[in-house]
């Protein structure tokens, strides 16, 4: 792109595009920026942070330091059409700190945008794609970032790609970006170019919103942090002994009942179904797919309380809200449990415009043999009828395998015959050992929340492995990514949930994301330690872990301190 400033028009106003901005800066403006660079060229101080700060790493990297990017007050953002939201949203994170108005407007299709951050979608059919360096290689969700002393240009093969590429940039300015309120700064982007792709195409985190209840907006503000580190699905473990979080039409008591209870004895609650969907939209603006778990055939006191035709023996258990598992279970042998799994199956997958559901099947211990895997095959092909793609805990495995199943791992060890032979079989795995990403481990003795009875968790441990090999018998081929469970028997406000998530999902979030080739303790920790000024910036909780070398000692915010409770029994 030229480099000259449009030359001023002298016959009459400026010319207006079809979003009504000027299709040229005004000459002045341009003037007075192309002098000041010149000046400040060379003496400028060059971007506090560095083009390879980015978490999670990206594929490519190629500084030049000689292109550094600052963006002025008039910045405008051009976006293909089809992609405008990545814009908005981009200027939503933009706005606040730099005080800029950040107008949006279309890149026309046919001529080359003029502008200071351009995002583009290219690829077939569009003007840009052919002539891209590595478009070919992006992928559904990659993309390519080019910085240069003129502008920052974004582009990609869907607005998945963009809105990571914009997640890349927004990491790439000075961390007072995070501030909600005007700061004085030299908004200083590194210049160079980055490509980059996902390694996986599942990375996820699991919210437990069952043994705990968490309002709509900690849900909302939890898919903002996978967001952030390109995490693109949210799996809602939605009911379980303590409660029933979804409403169901078609077994209202669910909901209302089921959900009245939690851990400890507090009001639980429940998501109606405007709750769930506005979730899922919020979502899905920011590219993430939830995933909604309803556990089965154990873990189903809630259900039996509110049904007792479900139990066995048709005797209503009475509510639970300690932290045991695996002592309930709907009643395998009567099909009456069926029409209820049909039904909120039914239910759920229509609410839900994801290709998955997660139907649990972990820890069912009185159901046990060919009685469970009877039980999970039907369940597996009430879920394939409704055109999902059955997910489950790696206990699923011995059942029969259903076209597409996923099989999520949470064991502690790296040898299990058993899912490896549900591999051979076609099953896909994610990959969440239980004593490497479950988020409910404590990261040091000392911890005030979480357990240990998967060993604790630091942030060196939640980074140093690899889900391609993790497992015995299981090709990387087999493995369709990481997920990160949050577990939240001990866990019970935003602010706890913060802490258990930061910063062990970064570091999850990279294993995912990144090629193995940067997989690299120490630059991780120099990379993530830039972000703990964001965090403290966005007001984000975090565990100032003493593994990362945290930038000078800002005050760091602490969680409130509680009693220890109880962690699960040792069923483990
Ligand atoms: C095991 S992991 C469970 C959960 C507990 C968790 C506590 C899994 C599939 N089941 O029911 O909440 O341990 O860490």
């Amino acid at each position: 792109m030229s480099t000259i400033p449009a030359a001023p028009s002298e016959t009459g106003p400026e010319p207006l595009d079809p979003a009504g901005l000027p299709t040229h800066q005004p000459a002045a403006t341009e003037l007075a920026r192309t002098a000041a660079r010149a000046a400040g060229d060379l003496l400028a101080p060059p971007a506090p942070v560095r083009l390879a700060d980015v978490v999670p790493a990206p594929d490519r990297v190629t500084p030049d330091p000689t292109a550094d990017f600052l963006l002025p007050e008039d910045a405008v953002i051009l976006v293909s059409p089809p992609a405008r939201d990545v814009a908005e949203q981009l200027a939503d994170w933009l706005r606040p700190a730099t005080g800029h108005p950040l107008p949006v407007g279309d890149a026309t299709p046919h001529a080359e945008p003029a502008g200071l951050l351009v995002l583009t979608l290219s690829g077939a059919g569009t003007a840009h794609g052919a002539d891209l360096p590595g478009v070919g290689e992006l992928g559904d969700e990659g993309y390519h970032l080019d910085v240069t002393q003129d502008e920052v240009r974004i582009s990609a093969t869907t607005p998945a790609g963009l809105f990571h590429g914009a997640q890349t940039l927004r990491q790439l300015l000075p961390a007072p970006i995070e501030s909600a309120t005007p700061v004085a700064e030299r908004w200083a982007v590194p210049g160079g170019t980055i490509v980059d792709r996902p390694r996986f195409p599942y990375r996820g985190a699991m919210l437990d919103v069952a043994r705990h209840f968490f309002a709509v907006d900690d849900v909302l503000r939890v898919v903002d942090h996978l967001a952030r580190y390109k995490l693109n699905h949210l799996h809602l473990h939605l009911t379980d002994d303590q409660g029933w979080r979804i409403a169901v039409d078609s077994w209202p008591r669910l909901a209302e009942e089921g959900g009245a209870t939690e851990v400890g004895g507090g009001p639980g609650g429940y998501y109606t179904k405007a709750d769930y969907r506005r979730i899922v939209a919020y979502a899905a603006r920011r590219h993430v797919t939830v995933v909604p778990e309803i556990d089965l055939p154990g873990h189903t006191n809630a259900a039996l309380v509110a049904y007792p035709e479900l139990a066995p023996g048709k005797i209503a258990p009475p509510p639970y809200t300690g932290t045991e598992v695996g002592f309930s279970y709907v009643d395998p042998a009567d099909e009456r449990t069926y029409d209820f799994v049909a039904d909120v199956i039914g239910e759920v997958a229509a609410l839900t415009p994801g290709p998955w559901l997660h139907l649990g099947g972990d820890e069912a211990f009185k159901v046990k043999g060919a009685t469970y895997t009877g039980f999970v095959e039907r369940a597996q092909g009430i879920v394939r009828a409704t055109g999902k793609t059955v997910v489950g805990w790696h206990q699923l495995a011995p059942a029969a395998h259903a076209e597409g199943r996923v099989l999520q791992w949470w064991g502690t060890n790296g040898d299990d015959p058993e899912t490896a032979d549900a591999v051979r079989r076609g099953a896909r795995l994610i990959l969440s050992p239980g004593n490497r990403v479950y988020l409910d481990m404590k990261y040091t003795p000392d911890t005030p929340i979480g357990h240990d009875w998967a060993g604790l968790i630091d942030v060196h441990r939640a980074y140093d492995w690899d889900p391609a090999t993790h497992l015995t018998g299981v090709p990387a081929e087999a493995v369709l990514g990481v997920e990160a469970p949050l577990w939240t028997e001990s866990v019970t406000t935003l602010a706890e949930v913060e802490f258990m998530l930061f910063p062990r999902l970064p570091a999850i979030a990279e294993l995912g994301w990144s090629p193995r080739s940067a997989h690299n303790w120490d630059d991780f920790r120099d990379r993530l330690a830039g972000h703990g000024p964001r965090w403290t910036t966005a007001g984000i909780t975090f565990h100032p872990s003493p593994d990362i070398p945290w930038p000078a000692a800002p005050t760091h915010p602490t969680i409130p301190t509680q009693p220890t409770r109880n962690t699960t029994a040792d069923t483990h």
